[in-house]
């Protein structure tokens, strides 16, 4: 059978490859189409119109996108698309009654990990009727099939097929891999936790070393050298058994020939233990993605993580001595956040302003107790497309409103300052691990790094200082747009820092790569080979992005985003903040910079370098070897 399956794919999409993976092995000629933009509604559905697959499956995972997905089945069948047409994935799994109820266009709704179940609707000839793990309409009500449960051995499934060619970072190939699946934690506003109670199941499936051990170094054969893995937390609770894990994963990669890799992980700060690191470091572990998610005990308790202020700090200390590239995201606004924790999680974020980091508010999802205690309270605005509510206390809701919009372009988007600060990062420490950095390019990078952040902690702290002194009418809209002149100047400062040791990095790497003595040692550690194979490559971006909050339909707050007047219409207004204080600004800011370099960043040994070479290309913004939005390809 045809089945075309539709899904985001910012990276390689394991979701959609492991489903093609089980598809294809079926037997199935499996298309996959890259849905990324809300502006190619009109082109994916004329594209799965034109497939003619009898099957079609939406990935609606992400919630604030879920709405476009449903826009596309629903054009898709004015287009005359006549095919079956199934949701799977979290937002349908958690909405599938109200997605049938609402949406025609789609016929049915998997519940759980997809693999055996899509394989046998497309072995059911697409009638979902006697199929474990579906919701789908017979007569006019909505029916709810015997549960099926997930893939107990993940050894069992057949490997996702991955981007031909791969995507690369300074030229060398990346993928991106799983070595387990769901959490052992049940933090209140993940939609893990909560997806795997639906689920049912264990919540932890972990597959075997050798399992993993064998499908990197097929991997490797094909050029692979980074690998991306999104296990949601890497690291066993048990620090001696995931001791004994590292251990294992690292003899059987280097009976298997895998040489100089690097590879990243998800960890929790209360689950790092550094012999654990030192061995995956010895085995290339280069970057973490750190859950730190709050700087107070209040909050991490009222999130549910079940780790403390002091875990943090503990964490940040340890990856900064093994100096492993991590980067985090900070929950810093939640339903009941107060001005003062918020204050206190931008004064945690001053006090640790070496790695780069994000910020976000505490989103709601679907299933998570975060979700029902909101719910009980009468809290929840807005409708399951999105869900919203309003701070608890109307400061903390005050700072938010002008947050959100100041820092929107600085937070949000693929080109954001804080994903670039996470690039400059992130490819210079690629630059160390396969090719050496120089003293000079590790120190300017560290300390941009320290810059950018004390730069957000300053505007942070000065949006909590006018709230405070706020009238509770206050125009807030007004006031966001004044700070958001200000962010944005700064964000224009740091920009043309990030994109200018980019092109250091860049360019060194490049050099590196074509100086003999380098080229040598990089036929012996295996490297050159993965570099000819992606000489050709684009690059992707590796960043951890966040969603701005839902656009509420429904009840107020209307997002205040939405109403803030645009920077040039409030530049000229003389009470706007910042503008003239920016000299100082930048010199307090540099000497803070300074202290906490000097106070940490331990030495490099420097080596020599050149900049001329110009920088790789940048990536498109849409890839897929199958179907690329700007050229269709198969027709019915
Ligand atoms: C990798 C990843 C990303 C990558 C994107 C990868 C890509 N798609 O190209 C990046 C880093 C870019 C990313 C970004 C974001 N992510 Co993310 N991400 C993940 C992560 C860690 C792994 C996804 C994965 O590969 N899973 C492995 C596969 C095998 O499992 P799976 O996705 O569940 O898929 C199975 C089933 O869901 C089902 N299924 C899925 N689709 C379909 C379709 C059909 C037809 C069928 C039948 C079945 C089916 O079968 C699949 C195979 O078994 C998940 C967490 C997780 N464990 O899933 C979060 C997760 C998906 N992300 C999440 C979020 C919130 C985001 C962000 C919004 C970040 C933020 N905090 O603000 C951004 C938004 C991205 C965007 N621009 O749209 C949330 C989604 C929550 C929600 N309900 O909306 C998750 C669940 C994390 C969480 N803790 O809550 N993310
Ligand atoms: S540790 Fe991470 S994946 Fe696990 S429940 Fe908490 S937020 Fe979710």
């Amino acid at each position: 059978m045809r089945v075309a399956l539709i899904g985001a794919e910012f990276e390689e999409n394991l979701a959609v490859r492991y489903l093609r993976g089980a598809l294809e092995q079926a037997g199935h000629e499996v298309l996959q189409i890259v849905f990324n933009d809300a502006h190619d509604i009109e082109w994916t559905a004329r594209t799965l119109a034109r497939t003619g697959a009898e099957l079609a499956g939406l990935s609606m995972v992400f919630t604030w996108r879920a709405k476009q997905f449903a826009q596309v089945a629903i054009r898709a069948r004015e287009l005359g698309y006549a095919g079956h047409i199934t949701a799977g994935g979290h937002f349908a799994a958690f909405h599938a009654d109200q997605l049938l109820r609402d949406v025609p266009a789609i016929d049915s709704v998997v519940i759980g990990e997809g693999e055996r179940i899509l394989c046998e609707l497309a072995s059911a000839g697409c009638d979902p009727r006697g199929v474990r793990g579906m919701v789908c309409r017979r007569g006019g009500a909505i029916v709810r099939n015997q549960a099926a449960s997930n893939p107990p051995a993940l050894d069992d499934l057949p490997w996702p097929p991955r981007k031909q060619p791969l995507d690369s970072y300074l030229g060398i190939p990346i993928t991106n891999m799983l070595a387990s699946r769901g959490c052992s934690h049940a933090c209140a506003f993940c939609s893990i936790a909560a997806w795997h109670r639906m689920c049912g199941g264990p919540r932890l499936r972990l597959r075997s070393v050798e399992h993993v051990a064998d499908e990197m170094a097929a991997l490797y054969a094909r050029g692979a050298r980074i690998f991306n893995f999104h296990d949601d937390n890497f690291f066993l609770d048990d620090a001696d058994a995931m001791l004994a894990r590292a251990a294992a994963l690292r003899e059987a990669l280097a009976q298997r020939g895998v040489r100089r890799i690097a590879f990243a992980a998800k960890c929790r700060p209360d689950t790092m233990d550094e012999r654990v690191l030192r061995v995956l470091v010895s085995a290339g572990l280069f970057r973490l993605f750190l859950g730190i998610e709050a700087g107070t005990d209040e909050s991490l308790h009222r999130l549910g993580r079940g780790q403390t202020f002091r875990d943090n700090e503990r964490a940040l200390r340890i990856v900064n001595e093994l100096d492993i590239h991590t980067c985090f995201n900070l929950l810093l606004l939640n339903p009941d956040s107060t001005l003062e924790d918020v204050e206190a999680n931008v004064a945690f974020l001053r006090d640790h302003p070496r790695n780069p980091m994000n910020f976000c508010r505490t989103e709601v999802y679907a299933g998570t107790p975060l979700h029902r205690r909101l719910e009980k309270q009468g809290r929840l605005l807005g409708d399951y497309w999105g869900w919203d509510y309003v701070i608890a206390d109307p400061r903390a809701q005050a700072a938010f409103e002008v947050i959100t919009p100041a820092f929107r372009t600085r937070n949000y988007g693929a080109d954001c300052l804080h994903h670039l600060v996470m690039a400059v990062d992130y490819e210079h420490q690629l630059l160390s691990h396969f090719f050496g950095s120089t003293g000079a390019l590790r120190r300017a990078v560290k300390a941009f790094i320290v810059e950018a952040n004390l730069d957000t902690c300053r505007h942070l702290q000065a949006i909590i200082d006018a709230v405070r002194a706020l009238p509770e009418r206050a125009d807030r809209p007004l006031i966001a747009a004044r700070f958001r002149v200000a962010v944005e100047q700064d964000n224009d400062r740091l920009s043309r820092k990030a994109h200018s040791l980019l092109q250091r990095i860049r360019s060194l790497a490049v050099q590196r790569r074509t100086q003999p003595g380098w080229v040598r040692s990089a036929a012996a550690a295996g490297i050159a080979a993965a570099l000819t194979i992606a000489a050709c490559k684009d690059q992707t971006h590796t960043t951890e992005t966040i969603a701005p909050p839902p656009q509420t339909d429904g009840v107020p707050p209307t997002h205040p985003a939405e109403m803030a007047p645009e920077p040039s219409e409030v530049a000229a207004d003389a009470s706007a903040p910042a503008s003239g204080a920016d000299a100082q600004a930048d010199a307090s800011a540099d000497a803070a910079t300074d202290a906490a370099l000097d106070a940490k960043v331990p030495p490099v040994p420097a080596t020599h370098m050149h900049e001329r070479v110009p920088p790789p290309p940048r990536a498109p913004k849409h890839y897929t070897e199958d179907i690329p939005p700007t050229m269709p390809r198969r027709t019915k």
